[in-house]
């Protein structure tokens, strides 16, 4: 059964044992200091790699407030797996109610995870999964189905190539993808070369990591440019790599989007991906909602009805073009 916590004695204790980096600070409020049955949530996440990343750590934190009945402990790992583990193990010595794991890399997870599950805590993971020997050291995954995305992205080229009369040219493709063995990445590049492997004109010249990040793309890309003078479609595995690797095209004097020239796919769909789609620079984005904070609320609020929770679920989403 999950304790109450007396805000002030409580949360007091709660920070004595945590680095204080991240903590939602603005719970640390009562000044009447009575004792409030709130839901302690623990969450690890990624960093703020990206304007998605941003915008899921404000769904976070808008949704696990006091007057949701919460409190949220949250660390920002800053890119760093070891970052994760150790907040994850102080989660488990705090003895939060609910550990929420936002993963950077799939594996490495087993060890922590486990003394998780022998602590009685739920590990819920958000966003992005992972892969240990035993999948009951996890309650479940709210998340994207990258892999569809990543079909999805290659179906779509394929439609475009058809309607431009392009279906049967030789297409050389470029990938920049996301931080490597996140599920993200894993997804939308398997995803995209299923579909790929359907078309013998398609080719894959190069897959570098841009990690999701802005000016690491812009770099990925001037490397492309200067190897490959006949790429024909850029795929970005998220939007800020998009903007990086529109940059390098401007400044290198290169076409793209729906002026000719190089057909860029990217994923995410936020609000400046797609103004860039409007103008054309962008061709096709594929969206992947990072709103995950209420359906995590819904699910650790069915789990204290003693409700059972789908193991795998996934987010609607649709693409713009
Ligand atoms: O696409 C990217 C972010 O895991 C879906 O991570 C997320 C990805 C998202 O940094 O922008």
């Amino acid at each position: 059964m999950r304790k109450r916590i007396c805000l002030l004695g409580g949360i007091l204790l709660l920070l004595c044992g945590c680095s204080g980096k991240g903590t939602d600070s603005s719970a640390v409020s009562d000044p009447a200091g009575e004792s409030k049955n709130l839901i302690v949530v623990g969450l690890s996440q990624v960093g703020s790699e990206s304007d998605w990343r941003l915008a899921n750590t404000r769904s976070y934190k808008e949704t696990f407030t006091e007057e949701n009945g919460y409190y949220l402990l949250f660390e920002d790992a800053q890119q760093k797996q070891e970052n994760q583990v150790k907040a994850v193990r102080n989660f488990i010595l705090q003895e939060v109610d609910y550990i929420v794991l936002d993963a950077i890399a799939e594996t490495g997870w087993d060890a922590v995870l486990s003394e998780a599950k022998e602590a009685g805590i739920p590990v819920i993971l958000s966003d992005r999964s992972v892969q240990v020997e035993d999948d009951g050291l996890y309650t479940c995954w709210i998340g994207s189905d990258f892999k569809a995305q990543g079909r999805n992205a290659a179906k779509w080229l394929a439609g475009y190539l058809e309607r431009k009369n392009r279906a049967d040219e030789q297409i050389r493709i470029v990938t920049l993808e996301g931080t490597p063995g996140s599920t993200a990445q894993i997804g939308r590049t398997e995803g995209f070369l299923q579909i790929l492997e359907k078309h013998k004109n398609w080719t894959m010249l190069e897959q570098q990591s841009g990690e999701f990040v802005q000016a690491k793309a812009h770099e990925v890309m001037e490397q492309f440019l200067r190897t490959y003078s006949d790429i024909d479609v850029v795929v970005c595995q998220n939007d800020n790599m998009a903007f990086g690797a529109i940059d390098a095209m401007k400044e290198a004097g290169r076409s793209y989007g729906k002026e000719g020239g190089m057909i860029v796919i990217s994923f995410d769909a936020t609000e400046a991906a797609l103004e860039a789609v409007k103008k054309g620079e962008i061709n096709a984005d594929f969206a992947c909602n990072p709103l995950l904070g209420p359906l995590v609320d819904q699910t650790i609020k069915k789990l204290e009805q003693g409700e059972e929770v789908e193991k795998i679920q996934y987010v609607e989403e649709t693409y713009y073009d």
